[in-house]
């Protein structure tokens, strides 16, 4: 079982990647009263099944402080940016700086979603760019066709088992 969190500015698609990506999910109504939802999915790698506990956390920068409740204990972080908004890739960094600050280095995953818009203000290679950085995987994704998300979030499944198994 391992928890990962969604990270990025407010409307950039985070819960709709997970209802994209999901079928079953429950919530924790505690959970729900402050503002998040965590939803199960079930993966299962060859012999290796994994259940991946996927925290959507407000996108709201007023509510920072409460952010690290959110971060703690997570396993790994998927950062989302929204191609019709270029100030949401330049927020990339951000979040993932308060990430670590709280869960440490963890594996990490880049996504520019909404990339169904036709008129996007910034592309793939600005993305990279950004990803490159931390060598941490990118893609392209849409929440409304579907493109990409699955093997994002089965992406983000593997870097945190190869980890494990490298202990
Ligand atoms: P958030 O959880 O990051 O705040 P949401 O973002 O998942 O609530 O999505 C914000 C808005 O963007 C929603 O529109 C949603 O339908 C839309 N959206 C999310 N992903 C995509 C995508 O891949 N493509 C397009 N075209 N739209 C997307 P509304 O109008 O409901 O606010
Ligand atoms: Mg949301």
């Amino acid at each position: 079982m391992r928890k990962i969190v969604l990270l990025g500015d407010g409307a950039v698609g985070k819960t709709s990647l997970i209802r994209k990506f999901v079928q079953d999910e429950f919530s924790d109504e505690y959970l729900v009263t402050f503002g998040t939802k965590v939803t199960k999915k079930v993966i299962t790698y060859d012999d290796t099944e994994l259940t991946l506990l996927i925290w959507d956390i407000l996108g709201q920068r007023k509510h920072t402080h409460l952010h690290a409740a959110y971060f703690q204990g997570a396993s790994g972080a998927i950062v989302v940016s929204d191609v019709s908004r270029k100030v949401t890739l330049k927020s990339m960094d951000e979040w993932l700086t308060s990430f670590r600050e709280v869960a440490g280095n963890k594996p990490t995953v880049y996504l520019a979603n909404k990339y169904d818009i036709p008129n996007a203000s910034f592309g793939e290679d600005e993305l990279e760019a950004v990803a490159k950085k931390l060598k941490a995987p990118h893609f392209m994704t849409s929440a409304k066709t579907g493109m990409n998300v699955e093997l994002a979030f089965t992406t983000m499944g593997e870097m945190m088992l190869d980890k494990k198994k490298k202990k």
